[in-house]
């Protein structure tokens, strides 16, 4: 049986979004786990820093609404470097309204997210009619939707059974959801992909309530398959051998847990 606990390269073969699959396919065939928020508000550093960290990494998280000089040409910009070296781009923009509303969202105003970001997330809140909004929009340009299932701030009102709904409102669209922002994997179909922000290589907090825990803990105890690293790199002396620091120690954690089956 296939499990949380197989390679990558096996649980594509499950995925029903064909974004999914790529997905895995392609941590596989880079060998990294590590997806980086690049938060920082200029349009110049965030294409440095996608250049310079591109190679070490299977994602881009993006907040295009902190950029403060935003102009069309960055996301053109941001595309080619995601093709250049192999990654995909996830703007977490996290909607959060009715199914109308969040296609305008998506497709329009000043982002044009669907026009570039391979990967968005929201909140399951509103109820199913959120997804088909997105996916009415997502599903013919071949995008993928994340789900928030559990947030990894202090206090957050994400309780078990709001986590058990997510899931299963995930299920009916099983095509276009690729996985799920948690702390832990939720289900033990191989299929979903946990995306885990709120890490860091030592445990602890920040002053507004974000929670860290490790790649090792993430990924070996809570069934995490990709580490999303925001202040950890960005903040370092040397972003890139930060972010190699990352990418080996999330690798080697997930290596470990297929050996362990
Ligand atoms: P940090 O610098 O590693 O703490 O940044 C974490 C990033 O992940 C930041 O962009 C948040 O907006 C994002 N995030 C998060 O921290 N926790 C969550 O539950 C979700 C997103 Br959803």
């Amino acid at each position: 049986m296939i499990t949380l606990r197989n390679s990558y390269a096996q649980r594509a073969h499950y995925c029903l979004s064909p974004l999914a699959k790529n997905l895995f396919q392609l941590m596989d065939e880079k060998k990294t786990n590590l997806a980086l928020s690049a938060d920082v508000t200029s349009a110049m550093k965030l294409l440095e820093l996608a250049d310079q960290l591109g190679p070490e990494i299977c994602m881009l998280k993006t907040h295009i609404d902190i950029i403060s000089d935003f102009t069309p040409d960055l996301t053109q910009q941001l595309r080619k470097l995601a093709l250049k070296h192999r990654f995909m781009l996830f703007e977490d923009r996290k909607f959060a309204d009715i199914g109308n509303t969040v296609k305008h969202q998506y497709k329009g105003g000043m982002y044009h997210i669907a026009d570039w970001a391979d990967v968005v997330n929201a909140h399951s809140l509103p109820g199913p009619g959120i997804i088909k909004g997105l996916a009415d929009v997502g599903r013919r340009k071949n995008r993928g939707l994340i789900l928030l299932a559990e947030m990894s701030s202090a206090g957050h009102l994400m309780h078990a059974d709001y986590i058990q709904s997510t899931l299963k409102m995930a299920e009916q669209f099983a095509d276009f959801v690729i996985g799920f922002i948690t702390q832990h994997a939720l289900s033990k179909d191989p299929h979903w992909i946990n995306l885990t922000p709120g890490i860091k290589l030592d445990e602890g907090s920040d002053s507004l309530d974000q929670q860290y825990t490790t790649p090792q803990k993430a990924i070996l105890e809570h069934g995490s398959d990709i580490i999303i690293v925001g202040r950890g790199i960005i903040a370092a002396v040397d972003p890139l051998a930060e972010a190699k620091k990352y990418r080996e120690c999330g690798w080697e954690s997930y290596l470990l847990r297929c050996q362990r089956g």
